[in-house]
């Protein structure tokens, strides 16, 4: 069934696009931190097919697979630049250096992951692009990351359990303040280094969803993982904005039908491996905490909030705009 997608996929973007004649073929180097198995590098590979089949091999695209490209601030930064040419990131980590892209890193922020879709797709996700597109990462397609839950050596059922225990989280000070309205340490750390520090107790705990969290073994140092899903966080595929503009009017419109193409089947495929994960982890000795009512998570995140946006009054328009999104 995946070739089959992937096949009819192609075919559509293909049957989208004129033929066009090469003239000045370019190669992108495209930055994903994800390995074989995660959804997400099935999805670079097929946006780097795609690509290449709707603009006949004017525009050639180089997947760097499992981060050797950087740390995804690192790489986030080289993109902006210029130095490389795209990558699929994470929207938390894009916080620090837009604003606007912050609206996800707020705690609970979505009811659900259609909901954040619908969000994305409205005038906040419009704000939202525009304030990447302008930082040099333009977002031209997302993808689904699913909901962010606890793992460490006890359950995490309420936000008491986190008082005390040293915690990785992704870069960006929201997350921080997050952890610490719990009463627990936060500990910003590349996703590299977060098994070791698992194994050896340098933290007591971290949180992602299921594919990561069984991708990178993080559930071979861990016992239990709590389904707090305090975070909803999107992906994008992000192209630098200067590269994407200097391409003709017709190559950009087919780089994008690929880019809608491979987030389409990146979504499909997460829907289902994000449920596989968590059988195979579970099958692996983990316990899966269900948290029946997530409201003491929700309420001990109201100082966060109120910091927030006391600290920038201007993003109070983009949670109102999420937050009357139905
Ligand atoms: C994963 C994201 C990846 C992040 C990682 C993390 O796909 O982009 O770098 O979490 O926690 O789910 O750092």
């Amino acid at each position: 069934m995946k070739r089959t997608l992937q096949t009819s996929l192609i075919a559509a973007v293909a049957a989208t696009t004129m033929m066009a004649t090469a003239v000045s073929a370019e190669t992108w180097r495209a930055w994903n931190i994800h390995s074989d198995g995660h959804p997400n590098t099935a999805a670079m590979d097929l946006f780097a097919e795609m690509v290449d089949a709707t603009t006949n091999g004017e525009v050639k695209v180089d997947v760097f697979h499992g981060g050797v490209l950087g740390s995804q601030p690192d790489a986030l930064e080289q993109v902006s630049i210029g130095a490389i040419e795209l990558g699929n990131f994470n929207l938390g980590p894009i916080g620090p250096m837009v604003k606007e892209a912050n609206l996800v890193s707020l705690p609970f922020i979505f009811k659900s992951v259609p909901h954040m879709f619908r969000v994305l797709d409205g005038e906040a996700g419009e704000i939202m692009a525009k304030g990447m597109a302008d930082a040099g990462v333009m977002p031209i397609a997302w993808f689904d990351a699913g909901a962010r839950s606890f793992y460490s050596q006890k359950p995490i059922e309420t936000p008491d359990d986190v008082k005390g225990l040293k915690i990785r989280v992704m870069n960006n000070n929201l997350y921080t303040a997050m952890i610490s309205a719990m009463g627990g340490n936060p500990s910003p750390m590349a996703f590299a280094e977060v098994q070791q520090a698992l194994k050896t107790g340098v933290v007591d705990g971290a949180e992602n969803n299921f594919p990561s969290f069984k991708n990178v073994g993080h559930y071979e140092v861990t016992t239990h993982y709590s389904l707090s899903e305090h975070l909803i966080i999107p992906e994008c595929i992000c192209v630098n904005t200067k590269k994407f503009e200097a391409l003709s009017p017709e190559l950009q419109s087919q780089v994008r039908a690929a880019a809608k193409g491979a987030a389409l089947y990146q979504r499909a495929l997460w829907e289902v491996q994000s449920g596989q994960a968590r059988t195979e982890v579970e099958a692996a000795g983990i316990k899966v905490n269900e948290i029946e009512d997530k409201s003491p998570f929700q309420d001990a995140m109201d100082s966060v909030y109120a910091e927030y946006l006391k600290a920038n009054p201007d993003m109070k328009k983009l949670v109102d705009l999420a937050k009357s999104t139905k």
